[in-house]
Parts: structure tokens; C-alpha cells; sequence
């Protein structure tokens, strides 16, 4: 690498100009659509048990997704947001790393906060606030967080984490823990200035940080042809000095390979590292959001058949470790487990209102104890319109 004033900088003399094409990133890919390895591609590295690890969370995240969905619809929830067809990205990645490296999440990885083991109930305490929410209820659904499982809390306002992931992890290195951290966004995040400030800082300063970026073709109705013009967002992290790959983010074992790598050069030498995961966003943004106002139907079914779960379910078949009974029984038993979690969690008392105006400071200043004690009044004069809040005032 040449610093522009290096006087060891090869001469050229004519204005040759870099073309905007000249990096052209390969697809990192162990696995084809049929969910047979490639010639070349060795998967001998990935154990089998890892392999049902990530296809049994996989499997839970798309059920949890689903049986959200439908109580949202059913209006028993307000929002919700699936991670459909992203389960590979976000579970294959959280399975490369130790259990004790810090994710900061952007929103739509339930997958990794369930293959690190949150469950049904913990799900259910945070989408409907109830007194047992790790949150304490203060935060819309989706924003889980775990500070048992090394899960920073979801931030709604883009690319927060991703500055944050790099002081993170720089104080990881400094603390000698021999960890990580994975910062996950999605590729409209990395349009926000935090994603360029965090990437350059990371490189210059040397943070152990994986920069995870999950490229699923939208952000919100924008697909990636209108977001930028350049060769994704791996490209971007060789400009700032960062080591960067691409993978096919449909292939659990392609990620999973990926992500260990990452981690090893990260921990080992030092440095970030990122990851760009080509994948799709099969459902819409959120239960906010219809895509048939901006995407066909056409292109949605093209992208069916790179499921990543019905890819992996190929794979293990090929292994000979494919067992339809067991499949059957996982699959009864999750929808058992979230339904009665979330019939648990709707019948369950609110958080006590004064957990509203807690933690921020060692004691609540005047300013939101005023607050707070309006807020009382109201619901107090107003229980109908309060009615968990109503019986939880202090
Ligand atoms: C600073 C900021 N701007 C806008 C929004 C509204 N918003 C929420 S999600 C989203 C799209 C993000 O797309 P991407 O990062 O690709 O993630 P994906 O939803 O595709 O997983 C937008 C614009 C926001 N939350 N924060
Ligand atoms: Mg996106």
C-alpha cells in the first residue's frame, strides 16, 4: 500500500484512470442451489452438529416469523419485522463466532440472538412488554436485547451500532479479551456517514471488529440499482484499508466458513474485517410495508429457490443427515413452544411504570420525575385507555 506522497509509488505517463469497474468482487459459495457442495468446495470443515445447530435456529426463526406475522394481522401485535430468507446470513455468522463476542445488531437478526439460545418466552416478553422483558418494556417490538448472551440492544435509527461496534471492539483489544465484535447492517445502513466514519476508524486505529453487512436488495421499497453505483459494499471496506469478502448469503456453510475466518484474522492480528452477504429480503420490510407497490411477484419467486433452509435441508440429505421424523418434531415442537409462549406473554402484567424513567441515571433527575408523575396522573384519570398500565402504577 502506497501513501500518496510514497516516492516508491510506481510512475505511469499517460492519464490512465481507475475504471469504476476494476474491482469486481467474487461470490464466496460452498454450496449450489441444489445444496450440493462445488467441485473445489471441501465442507469437511463444518461439523455435523454445527450444521443442525444452524438449521434447527434457522428453522425457529422462520416459524417465529411466520406465527408474528399472523398476530400482528390478528391485531394482537403492533409490529413486527421478519428476517425471511436471510436465515442463513444471520445464523451461519453467529455460529463462526465465540458465544462471548459481542453482536450490536441493526434489527433482522433474530436468527443469531437465537442460535446464541433466546427463547420463546424471552421473545414473547419483549415483542408484548410484559413485567418479565429484559427491555422492562420500553422499546417497540423487534428491539430485543441480551446482555447474558452478549446481544447489544436493537437502535431503530440506522447504523447507530456500527461506529459503536468499532469503540467496542477497540476496547475489547485494549482489555486483552481475545474477542470480537459483529456488527450487522444492512446495505442501505451503509449509505448512512456512521457506516464510512466507523470503517475508516476501525482500519486506522485497528479495532477487532467484523463488519457484517446483510445486502438483501432493498432498503425498505429502494432496491440496491437506485441506493449506489459501485461494487456493493465490500468494495467500499478495500477502499478504507479494511480486508473484505463477498459470500453467498443463502449458504449456511459459505457464511459459517467466512465468519470463523473473519474472526481468527480479527482476534489474531487486530484488525476488521468485512463481510458482504449477498441475499434477499423474501418478505416485505416490516408489517408496516406491502412490496407489491415497488417489486413483482416474478422476482420474488425467482428468489425463492435459493431458500437457504431448503438448501441446507439438501445438503444434509446428501450427508445422510436428513431425518423427516425428527424435522417433524422440531418443527410440531417450535410451533407448540411460541404459541404457548405468546398466550404466556399476553396474559401477563405490564412493567411497573416507573421502570420507564429507570437506569439512564443513578437516580431519576427532577426533570423525569415531573414527567413521570404527569404520566401517572393521566393514566390514572384515564384507565381505559391504559388498561396494562392501568394496575402497574406505583
Ligand atoms: C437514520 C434513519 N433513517 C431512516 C430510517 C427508516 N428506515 C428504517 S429501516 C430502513 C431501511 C434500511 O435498509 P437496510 O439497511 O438495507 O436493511 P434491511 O431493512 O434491508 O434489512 C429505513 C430507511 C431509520 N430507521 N433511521
Ligand atoms: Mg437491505
Amino acid at each position: 500500500m502506497y501513501a500518496p506522497s510514497s516516492v516508491d509509488a510506481p510512475r505511469i505517463h499517460t492519464p490512465d484512470f481507475i475504471t469504476e469497474s476494476a474491482l469486481t468482487i467474487p461470490i464466496y459459495g460452498m454450496l449450489g442451489e441444489d445444496g450440493r457442495p462445488y467441485e473445489g468446495a471441501d465442507p469437511s470443515g463444518v461439523a455435523k452438529e454445527i450444521v443442525l445447530a444452524m438449521h434447527d435456529a434457522a428453522v425457529f426463526t422462520r416459524l417465529l416469523d411466520e406465527r408474528m406475522v399472523a398476530a400482528q394481522r390478528q391485531g394482537r401485535l403492533s409490529f413486527y419485522l421478519t428476517a425471511t430468507g436471510e436465515e442463513a446470513a444471520t445464523v451461519g455468522s453467529a455460529a463462526g463466532l465465540e458465544p462471548d463476542d459481542m453482536i450490536l445488531p441493526q434489527y433482522r437478526e433474530q436468527g443469531a440472538l437465537r442460535y446464541r439460545g433466546f427463547t420463546a418466552a424471552q421473545f414473547m416478553d419483549q415483542l408484548f412488554a410484559t413485567e418479565d422483558d429484559l427491555g422492562k418494556g420500553r422499546q417497540m417490538p423487534v428491539h430485543y436485547g441480551s446482555r447474558a448472551l452478549s446481544y447489544m440492544t436493537v437502535s431503530s435509527p440506522l447504523a447507530t451500532q456500527i461506529p459503536q461496534a468499532a469503540g467496542y471492539a477497540y476496547g475489547q483489544k485494549l482489555a486483552g479479551e481475545g474477542r470480537c465484535s459483529i456488527c450487522y447492517f444492512g446495505e442501505g445502513a451503509a449509505s448512512e456517514g456512521d457506516f464510512h466514519a466507523a470503517l475508516n476508524m476501525a482500519a486506522v486505529i485497528r479495532c477487532p471488529v467484523i463488519f457484517f453487512c446483510r445486502n438483501n436488495g432493498y432498503a425498505i421499497s429502494t432496491p440496491v440499482s437506485e441506493q449506489y453505483a459501485g461494487d456493493g459494499v465490500a468494495a467500499r471496506g478495500v477502499g478504507y484499508g479494511v480486508r473484505s469478502i463477498r459470500v453467498d448469503g443463502n449458504d449456511f456453510l459459505a457464511v459459517y466458513l467466512a465468519t470463523q475466518e473473519a474472526r481468527r484474522q480479527a482476534v489474531s492480528e487486530g484488525v476488521p474485517v468485512l463481510i458482504e452477504a449477498m441475499t434477499y429480503r423474501l418478505g416485505a420490510h416490516s408489517t408496516s410495508d406491502d412490496p407489491s407497490g415497488y417489486r413483482s411477484r416474478k422476482e420474488e419467486e425467482a428468489w425463492q429457490r435459493f431458500d437457504p433452509i431448503a438448501r441446507i435441508r439438501a445438503f444434509m440429505e446428501a450427508q445422510g443427515w436428513w431425518d423427516a421424523e425428527r424435522d417433524e418434531a422440531l418443527r410440531q415442537g417450535y410451533r407448540d413452544e411460541i404459541l404457548a409462549a405468546m398466550k404466556t406473554a399476553e396474559a401477563k402484567p405490564a412493567p411497573s411504570l416507573a421502570r420507564l424513567i429507570e437506569d439512564v441515571y443513578a437516580a431519576p433527575p427532577w426533570n423525569l420525575t415531573e414527567q413521570y408523575e404527569a404520566l401517572r396522573e393521566q393514566v390514572r384519570a384515564n384507565p381505559d385507555a391504559y388498561p396494562k398500565t392501568a394496575g402497574r402504577i406505583e
